[in-house]
């Protein structure tokens, strides 16, 4: 396997310990998987904060939003026969499935792109509603005629599905709901309209028939998406057999739009991959890489809150170097360089 990644010697970027809990009562258990983009002269991140109490030997606790927007904690025995914790992210409990943190996401900005710091007057982002009461995780942002487009993770005890704010300035947000209901995630909407109208790429799974594949769709406003299209399946005794999703919106090059996903093993292992998209009709696959372009290999990247993952939905471009920001173990955020000519020599162009 190539990893091609140059990372960032400073790596980890930020570290739970970095930041401050959102609320009395919970501590930072992982910072991860940030949204990035440039704004007033600054590159900013969109962190995903992970909260939950200090764990005893005696329960587990977890954080859940009520539908009025407070926080709730559940207490389970640890020795309750019905609870099952095999997953650090998951908590199975008489049939019904917890997350074991509750995120939200945090605006950091840097003058560099390796130092961050969280900047006065601007808001945290919080779940909100009913479809949100496990958190908000992985935002993608997309900037498109001057709008930011925040596309997440919402999860509640109905779903996993994806969430849209939108915002200009960063400090009023317009909320449009849930856009893609469950069970779906990993959103990335295209930075440029294609002949008049927004295309998404997109991540359904379903339990039987089909599986955990990226999908591209349409929309006449980005608030509503239709024409669906399966256009990346896992593939058999691959590195990305078990699970592909979107990263961040694809790169537009002069070969076709370039997409930086992750794909996942059985084992739960998570590396980034690519591919490309015809610039016309994106739905036309030209290339994929055959081998994973960055693996989890630094200390890092395969010990942490959930080891053997590098997950990326967020990046920035600098003529031929694109930098990703991405969550290492599901625990640090890191930044890693990649030229865009040596991918696309992965790709075969
Ligand atoms: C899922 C999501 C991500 C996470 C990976 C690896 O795809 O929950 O947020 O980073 O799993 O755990």
């Amino acid at each position: 396997m190539k990893d091609i990644a140059k990372r960032f010697p400073e790596n980890q970027l930020l570290s739970p310990k970095d930041l401050q809990p959102s609320n009395e009562g919970l501590h930072i258990a992982c910072l991860l998987n940030p949204g990035v983009f440039r704004f007033d002269d600054k590159i900013w991140l969109l962190v995903r904060v992970a909260e939950r109490p200090e764990q005893t030997e005696i329960v587990v606790s977890f954080p859940i939003l009520t539908d009025a927007g407070t926080i709730e904690i559940r207490e389970i025995a640890l020795d309750d026969v019905d609870l099952i914790m095999t997953d650090a992210r998951v908590i199975k409990y008489k049939g019904v499935d917890y997350l074991t943190t509750l995120s939200h996401l945090r605006l950091l900005c840097s003058d560099d792109g390796i130092k961050f710091y969280e900047p006065e007057g601007y808001p945290t982002l919080f779940g909100a509603g009913a479809l949100q009461t496990f958190g908000i995780e992985d935002c993608r942002v997309t900037h498109l005629d001057n709008k930011y487009y925040l596309t997440f993770t919402s999860v509640s005890a109905s779903g996993v599905g994806v969430g849209l704010r939108t915002t200009t300035n960063w400090k009023q947000f317009e909320t449009h709901g849930m856009i893609l209901p469950p069970h779906n995630k990993d959103c990335a909407i295209f930075e440029e309209k294609i002949n008049g109208l927004y295309y998404a790429l997109h991540r359904p799974s379903s339990v039987d028939l089909g599986g955990n594949y990226i999908w591209l769709a349409q929309s006449p406003d980005g608030v509503h998406w239709g024409n669906h299209k399966c256009i990346i399946k896992t593939r058999k005794d691959h590195w990305d057999n078990a699970r592909v999703g979107a990263g961040a919106a694809p790169i537009k090059t002069a070969h076709g739009w370039l997409e930086i996903y992750h794909g996942a093993n059985y084992e739960h292992n998570y590396c980034l991959g690519a591919f490309l998209l015809d610039l016309n009709d994106p739905s036309k696959v030209l290339a994929r890489t055959n081998e994973p372009i960055m693996i989890p290999i630094e200390t890092y990247e395969t010990t942490g809150f959930f080891g053997k993952v590098v997950f990326t939905n967020g990046h920035v471009v600098t003529g031929d170097v694109l930098t990703i920001y991405y969550g290492a173990s599901d625990e640090f955020v890191c930044g890693a360089n990649f030229s865009i000519k040596e991918i696309l020599a992965a790709l075969g162009i």
